[in-house]
């Protein structure tokens, strides 16, 4: 609409709303009076209504544009979740959620695995789902939530990574001390066996064959009275094994020394006053222990 100092522009926009804008029309002819002569004043009617012609499409384009623009502005997501800030998972489940606003609104959030859809979409905040990773690998994943407005523009949030890894593993051998350590004794020894750690099963044999879980099992300190070779086989709860073998010798208690004797040597008086000589015998005797 048009009047002779100012004009109006209505347009309707895509939600019904009727967006309006008036201005005041320059006055070329006030500016510059030549332009009131009647040929150039028609000319100068004429351009000005071509160019609010142009301005009117453009206001009109502009309000609609802006608001398909406005709505395009999509959802900024962000995924969170405890689970998420350890970079290794080893528990059964992992929780997340996702923030996600809009500048008209959030219609749904869905979660995504390794960029498939986890669960359904969820349509109310908050916005959070459980991945149940017993059936998932043991290697890295990523996780990301995907927010859609009523229009549906769509924004991903940035991508997580999360590596599952299954709790750790007991790969240790278990060791075992013996008290005593072997060695050569001179009396029976009750060796008392001690694993280096729980619970560990240990089998043992004492005839120097190679012990086996079928073997004796290690309950009470184990009686050497004589000289034994004692084999064990440790066994952990993950099935980890060790082996050993103890050389126990039980030496006889030494057997005393026989008695000494000893004699001076004979000694000589006098040979020629002498028909026999009567010689001091001292007979001592010793016995050494040991
Ligand atoms: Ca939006
Ligand atoms: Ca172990």
């Amino acid at each position: 609409m048009r009047a002779p100092h100012s004009y109006a522009v209505a347009v309707r926009r895509p939600d019904g709303q009727i967006v309006s804008k008036g201005e005041r029309l320059p006055s070329l002819a006030e500016q510059y009076p030549i332009l009131k002569l009647p040929v150039l004043r028609g000319s100068v009617v004429l351009i000005q209504s071509m160019i609010l012609g142009i301005k009117s499409l453009n206001f009109s384009a502009s309000v609609v544009f802006h608001e398909a623009q406005k709505e395009a502005t999509v959802s900024e997501v962000e995924l969170k979740g405890a689970a998420l800030a350890a970079s290794v998972v080893t528990g059964s489940s992992v929780a997340v959620a996702a923030t996600a606003t809009d500048d008209v609104a959030v219609a749904g959030v869905q979660f995504l695995l390794d960029g498939a859809p986890l669960g359904a979409e969820v349509t109310q905040a908050p916005y959070a789902a459980s991945w149940d990773t017993t059936g998932a690998s043991r290697s890295v994943h990523t996780l990301a939530a995907r927010a859609r407005d009523a229009a549906n523009n769509q924004t991903t949030s940035a991508i997580v990574t999360v590596t599952l890894a299954d709790p750790p593993v007991d790969t240790t051998a278990p060791t075992v001390t013996a008290t005593p350590p072997p060695g050569t004794f001179t009396g029976p020894q009750s060796v008392v066996l001690v694993p280096s750690e729980q619970p560990v099963a240990i089998y043992y044999t004492l005839d120097g064959g190679a012990p086996a879980t079928s073997s004796l099992q290690y309950a009470a300190p184990i009686a050497i009275a004589t000289t034994k070779t004692l084999r064990y086989l440790a066994v952990d709860a993950a099935g980890n094994s060790s082996t050993g073998s103890l050389l126990y010798t039980i030496a006889s208690p030494a057997p005393s020394p026989a008695p000494t004797v000893t004699a001076p040597a004979p000694s000589i008086v006098n040979h020629s006053t002498l028909t026999t000589t009567a010689v001091p015998v001292t007979l001592s005797s010793s016995t050494s222990s040991g």
